[in-house]
């Protein structure tokens, strides 16, 4: 029944068959591994477009890196999806899938804005914005791409074209410069103010600084202010408390110490005006001082004040006119004194006579300016003594003060 040549020719035939099959599944494996590779593709783009919108990834390098990783996966989950959702239709992945899908959506919503400054898609070139332009002042507002229409106008939006985006790029730079002058005219504005109130404060500082000096002046009935300021006058010119135990102690007189001739002395004693220690001067014939000078020469109405009481002053007993005294004097020059005080004995029982401390406040006014000016405590022995100690004359916590 079957003819031997008749099965070689179907054989023949079937084999071409085999071939053109072989061939045709070849040419569709390949176009599925082509349709594959541009699925591929696609996905690549699209999620190096995603990556690179977020602003978030700026360096090239990162956003290929991070894009192969989403692609991959991309990749591998997409056919699982199409597998279970559409071939076998699994209600429970559909609901998966759909939520995922949704939060996805809404994560990409986030990331897909457009960077800063980016106004086209990179790879596609296709504009990320519509575009409308005020009539009255040219003014250009833009708005995302797929929004159609001006929110407020209601008119139509233009798709943004390459010269809108020069004169988008050119008003900005334009504006971005008349923001800058604007501001560096405000600082100068600013400084130039603050300028003029410096020197109004200055001028304000210096009118009644004038005028102070001149009430000070009016009150100075010898005029020795000579536009100094009471405040910084010093109170005390020069004082001494003797309490440094010598006569090397006080501030502000010319000379380190007391100049002394006979016999004189800082000393701790019960008898001290104040705090523990007081200048003793112990009376000789011709003479006991102590001396010390001070610079008035800037003073204004200066006065000599400081506290003294003699002790045993005693009467010479052979002249009536001859006793014990003790003078408190001062000089410009050593050779004209002037007197301050004299305590002088008047009679015998003055010797044993318990003296009280003197407060003694002497003004100086006619001595200021004076360069120098000495002060000097001289105690006398007039009387002849058989027994007993030298007159003597305490003193204490002197000073020359500014009567301000
Ligand atoms: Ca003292």
């Amino acid at each position: 029944m079957w003819d031997k040549n008749k099965i070689k020719e179907v054989f023949e035939q079937l084999s071409t068959f085999a071939k053109y099959l072989i061939v045709g599944l070849l040419a569709a494996y390949l176009l599925l591994l082509l349709t594959d590779l541009l699925f591929l593709k696609i996905i690549y783009e699209r999620v190096y477009q995603l990556v690179y919108n977020t602003g978030g990834v700026s360096n090239a390098y990162l956003i290929k890196a991070l894009t192969m990783a989403v692609t991959l996966v991309a990749y591998l989950v997409i056919p699982i999806i199409a597998w279970n959702f559409i071939i076998l239709k699994k209600k429970r992945f559909a609901l998966f899938l759909a939520l995922v899908y949704c939060g996805g959506m809404m994560g990409l919503f986030i990331l897909s804005r457009p960077a800063p400054d980016q106004l086209f898609n990179i790879l596609t070139g296709e504009p990320l914005y519509r575009y409308y332009r005020h009539p009255d002042d040219g003014h250009i507002e833009l708005f995302p791409a797929d929004t159609l229409k001006h929110p407020r106008l209601g008119v139509p939006l233009e798709k943004l074209t390459l010269e809108v985006a020069i004169e988008i790029e050119k008003r900005a730079k334009a504006e971005k410069k008349a923001k800058a002058e604007a501001e560096a005219k405000q600082r100068e504005e600013m400084i130039r103010r603050q300028k003029e109130e410096e020197e109004r404060r200055q001028k304000a500082e210096a009118e009644a600084a004038e005028q102070k000096r001149r009430q000070q002046s009016e009150i100075s009935e010898t005029g020795e202010v000579l536009g100094r300021t009471l405040e910084t006058i010093p109170k005390i010119i020069a004082q001494d408390d003797f309490e440094s135990g010598t006569l090397e102690g006080g501030t502000g007189w010319k000379e380190p110490l007391w100049i002394k001739e006979g016999y004189a002395a800082a000393k701790p004693s019960g008898e001290a005006k104040q705090g523990n220690y007081v200048c003793i001067i112990w009376g000789k014939e011709k003479g006991s001082y102590v001396m010390r000078s001070v610079d008035l020469s800037s003073a204004i109405r200066p006065r000599l004040q400081f506290w003294a009481k003699p002790a045993r002053l005693a009467i010479n007993v052979l002249s009536r006119y001859n006793a014990d005294y003790a003078i408190v004097q001062i000089s410009r020059d050593q050779e004209k004194w002037e007197l301050v005080n004299t305590w002088v004995a008047k009679s015998y029982e003055d010797e044993i006579k318990d003296y009280s401390y003197n407060f003694l406040d002497f003004d100086l006014s006619s001595y200021a300016g004076t360069p120098q000016l000495w002060i000097k405590f001289t105690v006398f022995e007039k009387s002849i003594r058989m027994i007993g100690d030298d007159p003597m004359l305490y003193v204490d916590n002197i000073k020359i003060i500014n009567n301000k």
